[in-house]
């Protein structure tokens, strides 16, 4: 990408894509393209076929998506492979049709079969079952890989694609019933603390195991890729560390400084058991995560905490 390349970010409103548009800026791009989903709907392929026709972005970074926690993914299983698939076809073909110079799709990890071995190479991609909770957002994700490397290989065209592990930082969803854990619970515990509440209601057993990344960190690499990755293989990001959900929730109850107890809703499903993705591509390329767990939150924390009730 050269300074006046025109990028597309779709997706500028949400945590990742709101990432990746501070990171170009700090790296001094500034002929950057966004739309609100009221002005260009994405699930439409007319409109994202006239908008591309009508702005010729050079670069695209894909980071329009439905996403959501475990029962959000588990109650809207329409809503997350119809919408996730109607923005990734409808882009990823526009792009084509465009001769957009290079795009980036971004994934999930949890494309990986729910009992794959430990860590998750880029190759273990369907070799198993999928986890049933998330099972139609990741075959939304799975599409969006075949298409880009289908692309790539039919039409020549330089699209590649990442997988994020869970990913956590400014712009984050903080609604109880569709958000991740981290954000969620970060709220639950500051909510307790301001109201002096002897507990907190963590789902499920605590004992699965999640790696977790900031998302400037993941921007980062998102921009590294751009600049320097051009095969069809695609790439994990993490940080190569897991910690288990018990630990995530003591970590925030120290950031917050909370001093009640803990209660599991076994009602609730725990997903899949372990996630760790390894990034041993990504670190022989050049590039590792920078932001420290426990820093990361102390620093979400800070910036979001006045915006809770
Ligand atoms: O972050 P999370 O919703 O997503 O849940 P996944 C991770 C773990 O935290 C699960 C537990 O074992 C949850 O049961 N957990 C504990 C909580 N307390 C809470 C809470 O208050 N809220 C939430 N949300 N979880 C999603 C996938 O999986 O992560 C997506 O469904 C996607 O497809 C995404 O891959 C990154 O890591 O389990």
């Amino acid at each position: 990408m050269e300074k006046k390349s025109k990028i597309y970010v779709a997706g500028h409103r949400g945590m990742v894509g709101s990432a990746i548009v501070r990171k170009l800026k700090e790296k001094g791009y500034d002929n950057i393209l966004t739309a609100r989903s009221d002005e260009v709907d994405l699930r439409k392929q007319a409109v994202v076929e006239s908008f591309f026709e009508g702005e010729s972005p050079d670069y695209v970074f894909l980071a329009a998506a439905k996403v959501g926690g475990i029962l959000a993914n588990n109650h809207y299983r329409a809503e997350f492979i119809y919408e996730n698939l109607m923005i990734q076809n409808n882009v990823i073909h526009a792009a084509y049709l465009n001769d957009v110079k290079k795009l980036l799709f971004l994934g999930s990890s949890c494309i990986y079969p729910k009992m794959a071995p430990q860590p998750l190479k880029e190759e273990y991609l369907l070799t198993g079952t999928l986890e049933p909770t998330n099972e139609p957002y990741a075959i939304a994700k799975i599409a969006g890989i075949k298409m880009c490397e289908a692309y790539r290989s039919q039409y020549g065209c330089n699209f590649i694609s990442v997988m994020p592990t869970n990913l956590y930082g400014p712009n984050d969803n903080y609604d109880l019933q569709s958000s991740h854990v981290l954000p969620a619970l970060l709220r639950k515990f500051h909510e307790a603390k301001v109201n002096q509440s002897p507990s907190i209601v963590m789902w499920g057993t605590g004992k699965p195991k999640r790696d977790f990344l900031h998302v400037d960190d993941l921007a980062d690499a998102c921009f590294f890729l751009m600049q320097n990755y051009d095969e069809p293989n695609f790439v994990n990001i993490g940080t190569g560390k897991e910690v288990s959900i018990k630990e995530l929730a003591l970590m925030i109850q120290k950031v917050v400084g909370y001093k009640g107890d803990i209660v599991h809703d076994l009602s609730k499903p725990d997903g899949t058991p372990l996630k760790l993705m390894d990034v041993s591509r990504l670190t022989q390329l050049g590039w590792k995560s920078k932001i420290d767990l426990e820093a990361g939150i102390r620093a979400t924390y800070e910036k979001v905490k006045d915006c809770f009730g």
